[in-house]
């Protein structure tokens, strides 16, 4: 990919898609929506994926009432819950990561909000710290106010991980306990503190087409685009409200991601939850019409992902580069 003209004009990037273009892109026959998508990858990225470790830093008893999530107070899933772990067993969690060879670093809160107090504190030094490390750091946590967002970025955090998970007009019938609205104003606050804005979605939660491109339609119109968009598919957990939805058809993975990359192609966009289900074949299409960012590493918050040494595999299958700021430690992690 050496001689790979990367398009550095931004000025092409588009924030008024409208719902009749982006279902038309739904309706499309899929080989020629991959093929767009790719010529559109191919023209604004590297061929390269970046990994991120996610790690649960307090898992459990969160008062939201999200129906796909294990970690809800209304859930009656059998987790580990656990209180918020100390800084000093995070970073080392985050060195492990570094050293399998993540660039990035999620840690994630079973919050509604965050409180001011010693909590708050312990997590802006593990910003701290994990930038110390020269790895990008994400926090997940909930809702927050706009000096809780500025003290994150003073402390060097890189994004915010705060998904809208699906269409304004579907939200209800997902999460009763706070407002699509909220949600907005909380990546409006990360916004203008500076902090790069990680936002996704879930697909499987039982909405429809017009559903999904209608949060499209609202990620692609935020100006600018979301820095990275998560895309997940339902994790059906048994215990919560949607343990007994139908797992998702890969295509419809496939067809999702690679208008996500049309919509924002420059965006990284993250093959999230659910990956474990994709074969190796199905991830290799999304990869290929967009897909540039993986969680890398054996768990996610509750549920399992494929392990390191599987990924590992994958990516050198495909000659795939990861991290592309670090390319000079791909060799020595490949060759494990
Ligand atoms: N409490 C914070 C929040 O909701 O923003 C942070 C943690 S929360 C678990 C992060 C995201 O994970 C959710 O917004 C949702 O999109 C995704 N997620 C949670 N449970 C999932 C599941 N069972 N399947 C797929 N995605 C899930
Ligand atoms: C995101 O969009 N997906 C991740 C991360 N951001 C925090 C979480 C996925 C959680 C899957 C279910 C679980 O492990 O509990
Ligand atoms: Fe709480 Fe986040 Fe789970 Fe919703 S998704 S119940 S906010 S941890």
């Amino acid at each position: 990919m050496d001689n790979l003209e990367i398009d550095e004009d931004t000025n092409h990037l588009r924030f008024d898609w409208g719902t009749k273009e982006i279902l038309a892109l739904f309706d499309m026959p899929l080989i020629d929506l991959m093929w767009q998508a790719q010529n559109i990858h191919r023209r604004n990225n590297k061929y390269d994926v970046q990994l991120a470790s996610l790690f649960s830093v307090k898992t459990g008893g969160c008062e939201e009432d999200c129906s796909y999530c294990s970690q809800s107070i209304y859930s009656s899933s059998q987790i580990k819950s656990h209180p918020q772990y100390d800084v000093a067993a995070v970073l080392e969690r985050a060195k492990i990561a570094k050293d399998e060879g993540a660039e990035r670093f999620c840690m994630g809160w079973a919050w509604r909000e965050i409180r001011d107090g010693r909590y708050f504190d312990a997590m802006i030094e593990m910003v701290k710290g994990v930038r110390s490390l020269d790895m990008e750091a994400c926090v997940t946590a909930g809702m927050l106010t706009s000096e809780q967002a500025n003290r994150l970025a003073d402390a060097g955090l890189t994004a915010y991980n705060h998904n809208l998970d699906t269409s304004p007009e579907y939200y209800k019938n997902i999460i009763s306990t706070r407002t699509y609205q909220d949600r907005l104003e909380t990546l409006e606050r990360i916004r203008k503190a500076g902090i790069d804005i990680c936002c996704g979605g879930i697909i499987g939660l039982g909405e429809s087409t017009d559903d999904r491109a209608s949060l499209l339609k609202v990620l692609s119109n935020m100006n600018p685009h979301p820095e990275s968009v998560p895309i997940n598919a339902l994790v059906s957990i048994e215990g919560t409200e949607m343990e007994d939805s139908k797992e998702i058809d890969s295509i419809e993975m496939i067809r999702m991601v690679a208008i996500a990359r049309i919509l924002m192609p420059k965006s990284k966009i993250r093959l999230s939850a659910g990956r474990e289900r994709l074969t190796k074949e199905a991830q290799i299409l999304c990869f290929q019409c967009g897909a540039n960012s993986i969680f890398y590493g054996d768990e996610l918050l509750t549920t399992s992902n494929p392990s390191f040494e599987e990924d590992r595999q994958l990516l050198n299958q495909l000659g795939m580069k990861f991290n592309s700021d670090n390319e000079s430690s791909n060799e020595t992690i490949f060759a494990k």
